[in-house]
């Protein structure tokens, strides 16, 4: 039977979960979404998904129908209906039905999807030996056009990177914005240490990532040096480490730039230190899902 979709309001099996040709999500990637994990029978930072994902909303003037309270109760249903423990969740929020014309006010309903899967390591043994970046010619959409925060149905232009990413050879995309500051990965903010100190680019030409809030927490709890700059090509290759965050990529070491190697080639010692605090976390926090 497989898994159950929730969509307006009904739990149906995958192979009925349909949405219709005139939804705007489909017609012009009018609509929101979110990306959550839940480990160990815990949903990992919900509220700040929940948060993000109305934030998102609000930025595009869709009025979500449904309390946070409730949106969150869904998807705890949603995970209890397919047993999950250890989960990917992808919330999603679109315009809804319309017409042909691209007139947001002919929708009158914003559709309501939440589906859970089961959900593995998404670098496999990369985090053990470290992945391949490679920077895109593709710049980042930029803010004054369409801000990176909005986490919107509008991923071309994170498909564009990964598609040159993927005829490169790269592991993941480094993507640029239009002043050529490093914005962000694919899917992932990136974070370069340098002298002992950590430096990632502050979130106006990026998604505010979860994991990336996550991140700088650790950091300062550790008492370990950050900073919130500006950076470029020259320090991500002179980087003595480097590593990308994100729900999916969760803390994953980078160890080669467009054919640099960064620091010995291995992922770095505070990397290592960052991806076992997160683990930590991941395990023993979050809303309970079956209590
Ligand atoms: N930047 C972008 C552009 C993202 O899409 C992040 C950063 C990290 O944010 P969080 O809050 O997750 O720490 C994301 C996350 C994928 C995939 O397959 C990744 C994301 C969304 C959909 C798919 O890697 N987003």
């Amino acid at each position: 039977m497989g898994l159950l979709v929730y969509i307006n309001g009904k739990f149906v099996s995958e192979s009925e979960a349909r949405i219709s040709v005139f939804d705007h999500g489909f017609l012009y990637g009018d609509g929101v979404f979110e990306g959550i994990r839940a480990y160990n029978g815990r949903v990992f930072k919900l509220r700040e998904h929940i948060d993000r994902l109305y934030d998102s909303a609000k930025a595009i003037d869709l009025r979500i129908p449904m309390t946070k309270e409730e949106f969150e109760k869904i998807i705890l249903e949603t995970l209890r209906r397919n047993n999950l423990r250890d989960a990917y969740i992808r919330p999603i929020v679109t315009r809804g039905v319309g017409d042909l014309g691209l007139d947001p006010r002919k929708c009158k309903e914003p559709t309501i999807i939440v589906i859970a899967k089961p959900w593995e390591k998404m670098y496999g043994d990369l985090y053990e030996k470290g992945l391949k970046a490679v920077t895109v010619a593709v710049r980042r959409v930029s803010y004054d056009a369409l801000p990176p925060n909005i986490k919107s149905l509008n991923y071309l232009n994170n498909i564009l990177a990964k598609i040159e990413a993927n005829v490169k050879g790269g592991d993941e995309a480094i993507i640029l914005d239009k002043n050529g500051f490093i914005s962000e990965g694919s899917g992932d903010n990136v974070f370069i240490v340098k002298n002992g100190k950590i430096v990632t680019p502050p979130t106006i030409n990026n998604l505010k990532g979860i994991t990336r809030e996550v991140t700088i927490e650790i950091v300062k709890k550790l008492g370990i040096l950050f900073e919130e700059k500006n950076i470029g090509l020259y320090d991500l290759y002179t980087a003595d480490e480097v590593f990308v965050t994100g729900t999916a990529a969760e803390i994953a070491p980078i160890v080669e730039i467009d054919g640099r190697i960064i620091g010995d080639g291995k992922p770095g010692k505070l990397t290592k230190l960052l991806m076992a605090e997160f683990e930590k976390l991941t395990q023993t926090e979050g809303v309970p899902i079956y209590e």
